[in-house]
């Protein structure tokens, strides 16, 4: 990550770039894009702001890389903003109410609005990296408080999506409405597809963990790759196809979920 002056770009061929930003509809945002940014509180990081609501996103998304000790000791997240941190490789420790979390890859935590997450690199002089949320809790009546959760992506009950064995599907938060959102994994073998092109209200962050697809971003097919940043708005039709020979195409995403429309 970095920048480049535009012959060094040219030279390595990084001007053609095969992000597309359409601002309230989608965005696919490709590693060598990225740049970086400063946000108080994340020290020694090299930290990069993926949705937010400058694209139409009521949530945000970012990718954390943490250096040496670095990470965000100051606190992120609490007073109505929810969080939830995934390891995307390497250790890390998270703090929620007292309690440390040791996370390797794979591992996550969810923080309920009301506290704030504190988290630092553990991972013996390597950086880690982090796919990070915050979204403001939405208000329920008649619902109950969200708590904190964490686990492993390993440890997860995995589940044949709407029917179909070739694409899996997983749940990291409870189905409860105390809860005003979900994070998922869907994960397709290759040649996989959805059933049909999705249209709905909810809107997606998502971060691709695995493998390669060609998605259908409002009737646009966008190809997409391992480290991709794929943003759907509220109704942006969707739907992908899983290619490739032997990687599973797999992507973590939020959705929001269990709340009527404010
Ligand atoms: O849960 C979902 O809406 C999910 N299947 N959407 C998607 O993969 N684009
Ligand atoms: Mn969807």
């Amino acid at each position: 990550m970095g920048y480049l002056n535009h012959q060094q770009g040219y030279r390595e061929g990084l001007l053609e770039l095969r992000s597309v930003v359409k601002k309230d509809n989608y965005a696919v945002l490709t590693p060598d894009g990225l740049v970086n940014n400063v946000v108080p509180g994340f020290d020694d990081c090299d930290i990069t702001i993926l949705g937010s609501p400058r694209i139409g996103a009521r949530f945000v998304d970012y990718l954390v890389t943490l250096k040496n000790n670095g990470g965000n000791t100051q606190g992120f997240g609490g007073n109505g903003i929810q969080t939830f941190i995934y390891v995307v490789y390497g250790n890390i420790t998270v703090t929620v109410d007292g309690k440390d979390y040791d996370l390797t890859e794979g591992g996550y935590v969810y923080a309920p609005p009301h506290l704030e997450m504190t988290f630092v690199n553990n991972n013996k002089g390597q950086d880690s990296r982090v796919f990070l949320y915050k979204k403001r809790y939405q208000e329920a009546k008649g619902v109950g408080q969200p708590e904190v959760i964490t686990g492993n992506k390993n440890d997860l009950t995995w589940k044949a999506y709407e029917g179909m064995e070739e694409v899996q599907v997983t749940d990291f938060l409870p189905a409860d409405l105390a809860y005003d959102m979900n994070i998922h994994i869907l994960s397709f073998k290759p040649g996989a597809s959805h059933g049909y092109i999705e249209t709905h209200v909810q809107e997606h962050g998502a971060y691709v963990l695995s493998g390669r697809g060609v998605y259908n971003l409002d009737n646009d097919w966008m190809p997409v790759d391992k480290g991709d940043y794929i943003f759907m708005a509220a109704y942006t039709p969707q739907a992908t196809y899983a290619v490739g020979l032997d990687e599973e195409f797999s992507y973590i995403y939020s959705k929001d979920a269990n709340r009527d429309i404010e």
